[in-house]
């Protein structure tokens, strides 16, 4: 009997890679503005409750990093790799300090035994924040982190899907103010920036996506997955933290909403697509 490879499902993970928080995030980790301070202990137990739903409720494998003082936005994993199928591509974030962020992934990757491709190149710069894969294909945000060269190297890596770039404005990342909700689901912020780069990928693409609008552009920053036995899964921000944004998550239908606040590492521009590289290892 012959079976059929399946489709992979989109969102689908049996692993995620997070990162603990140093002291130093609160003094020295980059941030767009200044403005109010983090308070550690806080956004300890906020990325707790973010672990543990990616581990405990949701049953994924965790392979926790332990914090580096000398990387205060160490935190921010995301930014660090991208991976899709059994390929990952260890980035070369566009902020000098963050560089080596890439060694502590780099090593989990290679224990996990996916085909690790390192970006050397020097003109290149990319942060995974800047990475939306939609499931068909993958938007590259260029941005004050992720440059043309670095779009060109994830071109080339992930050949098998289409590579559109688009410029992000008014915002640090792509993924600032837009993420998939769910399969050809885009969840997009209203402010303009958020609405151009929407209209610039929906001009670029081959396939018709649906798009969930919030009125909040962080509350744009969601994981989606889908688990065995559960189905659509959804990660967003509180109603106590975005009252509009979180009217919009409930009435997504056929889901479990899982709110996860995210008070402070938002201001030093974290969400919550940061603080995991996500990993599908099937058995
Ligand atoms: C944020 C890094 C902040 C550094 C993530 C994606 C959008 C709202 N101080 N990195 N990947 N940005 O988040």
């Amino acid at each position: 009997m012959t079976m059929a490879a399946s489709l992979p499902v989109f969102g689908r993970c049996s692993h995620a890679v997070v990162r603990g928080i140093p002291d130093s995030l609160a003094a020295e980790a980059l941030r767009m503005s200044g403005g109010e301070a983090v308070d550690l202990e806080a956004a300890r137990r906020e990325h707790q409750r973010y672990t543990r739903v990616l581990g405990t409720e949701l049953g994924l494998e965790l392979r926790q990093l332990p914090a580096d003082p000398a990387l205060p936005d160490c935190v921010f994993v995301e930014d660090t790799a991208v991976v899709c199928g059994d390929t990952a591509l260890l980035t070369r974030p566009g902020a000098p300090s963050r560089r080596r962020e890439v060694e502590a992934t780099k090593q989990v990757l290679n224990d996990l035994n996916f085909n690790v491709v390192e970006m050397t190149d020097e003109a290149a710069t990319l942060d995974g924040g800047d990475i939306l894969f939609t499931g068909k294909e993958f938007f590259v945000g260029l941005s004050q982190r992720t440059n043309q060269r670095g779009a060109e190297i994830l071109a080339d890596v992930f050949k098998d899907y289409a590579v559109s770039k688009v410029s992000v404005t008014g915002t640090l990342h792509l993924k600032s103010y837009c993420t998939m909700a769910g399969p050809e689901l885009i969840a997009i912020g209203s402010s303009e920036h958020a609405q151009k780069a929407l209209q610039i990928m929906q001009e670029m693409s081959d396939h018709r996506y649906d798009k969930l609008t919030l009125p909040d552009d962080q509350a744009a920053n969601c994981v989606y997955l889908n688990i065995p036995n559960k189905g659509h899964v959804l990660l967003h921000r509180t109603a106590q933290e975005f009252p509009e944004s979180a009217k919009v998550f409930e009435k997504l239908k056929n889901y479990t909403l899982i709110p996860v606040s995210n008070t402070e590492l938002a201001k030093v521009d974290g969400g919550l697509t940061c603080c995991s590289v996500l990993l599908n290892k099937r058995a």
